[in-house]
């Protein structure tokens, strides 16, 4: 029996140490030193020794055990130990790869990029930013503008009142904005006011209901339409270039006195005349003028003292102008075969 002990032993061994896999360890101990194992079987044995010789035997079949196990757990450490590193290796990831997907990069809506520049090229004059509410009072809209009852702009037709006795209303222009800044602030004012405004228009390729502005005030002792002209000039040059050439045109408004219109010369045609500026040679971009002395005086400065500009501007006309956008429904659409152009 002592052979067989040491039979079983060295086989063991043998096949332990060439196990390749700490899966084999598991079925290596099942079958030598599992319930049904094959020392099991020759302890089983044990049973027909007599009493002198089991004592021997017993303490063989227990030493052969420890060693079976010792080297099953000492293998299968190793056998693990190798496998991990093999899958750390298999799994690495190495972060240098390029995706092979390019992430495309998003750009701003052409509107807010135009709306950005206009915005930069004020504050590197000093004007600051304004903001105010866009459901607005009547009376900050036209009242307080010299826009009577009466006037078209206040009819319904052209507003989107908010009540029946049409005092409040969603802004048809940022003015609104201005008259606020007007009452609370002695001047030196110069501000701009960007914002979302609202008109009962409908839609087609040059109106929307909702549109966007730009509008500017400066009020200080000795303002002059010169300063205006310049100002609006080298607003002209930052966005589309340097030797543009404007033109101030009379005009009216009822807040502004003297009004003017300013055009840019056709990019197109550089002032033929063409099919993009309609055989003009001139394109219209914005209203503008001198502060009427009504207005200054509804909100507490002496027009005596005090004189101001200010101008209104439509962001959409000047992003269409500078993109050659046109329809303007195109900028409401969000068709990322439009608006991706502008990257
Ligand atoms: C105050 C006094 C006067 C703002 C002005 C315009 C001329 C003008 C239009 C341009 C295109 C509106 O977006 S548009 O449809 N605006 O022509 N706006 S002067 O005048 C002011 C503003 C505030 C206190």
């Amino acid at each position: 029996m002592s052979e067989n002990i040491a039979i079983l032993k060295s086989s063991a061994l043998v096949e332990v140490a060439a196990a390749s896999a700490s899966a084999e360890i598991e079925t290596l101990r099942v079958k030598y030193l599992g319930r049904k194992g094959e020392l099991t079987a020759l302890l089983k044995q044990m049973g027909e020794l007599s009493a002198e010789e089991r004592p021997a035997m017993g303490a063989m079949v227990n030493s052969a055990r420890e060693e079976i196990e010792t080297a099953l757990s000492e293998r299968r450490a190793v056998l693990q130990r190798a496998e991990f590193n093999a899958r750390l290796a298999s799994e690495k990831t190495d972060v240098t790869i390029p995706s092979g997907k390019a992430q495309r990069l998003g750009n701003h809506h052409p509107l807010y990029q135009v709306w950005d520049d206009a915005v930069e090229i004020f504050l590197n004059m000093g004007f600051t930013v304004a903001e105010g509410p866009e459901v607005e009072l009547s009376e900050y809209c036209f009242d307080k503008l010299n826009t009577l009852p009466g006037h078209p702009a206040r009819d319904r037709q052209d507003t989107f009142y908010l009540n029946e006795d049409e005092t409040v209303c969603m802004r048809t222009q940022t003015s609104s904005v201005q008259i606020r800044t007007m009452e609370v602030k002695k001047p030196p004012i110069r501000i701009i006011s960007p914002g979302r405004v609202y008109r009962k228009d409908e839609v087609d390729a040059t109106h929307s209901p909702i549109f966007y502005q730009i509008e500017g005030l400066v009020v200080d002792k000795g303002v002059t339409m010169g300063q205006l002209k310049w100002t609006l000039n080298e607003l002209m040059r930052g966005l589309y270039g340097a030797d543009v050439k404007t033109r101030f045109r009379p005009h009216h408004f009822p807040y502004t006195e003297p009004s003017c219109e300013v055009d840019i010369q056709c990019f197109e045609c550089g002032g033929k005349g063409c099919r993009v500026c309609k055989d003009e040679g001139w394109i219209e971009l914005l209203g503008a003028g001198m502060v009427h002395p009504k207005v200054l005086a509804r909100c507490g400065i002496d027009p005596e003292e005090y004189s101001g500009f200010a101008f209104g501007i439509g962001i959409e006309r000047l992003t269409m102008r500078r993109f050659k956008i046109p329809d303007m429904r195109l900028l409401y659409e969000n068709d990322f075969r439009f608006l991706r152009q502008f990257g």
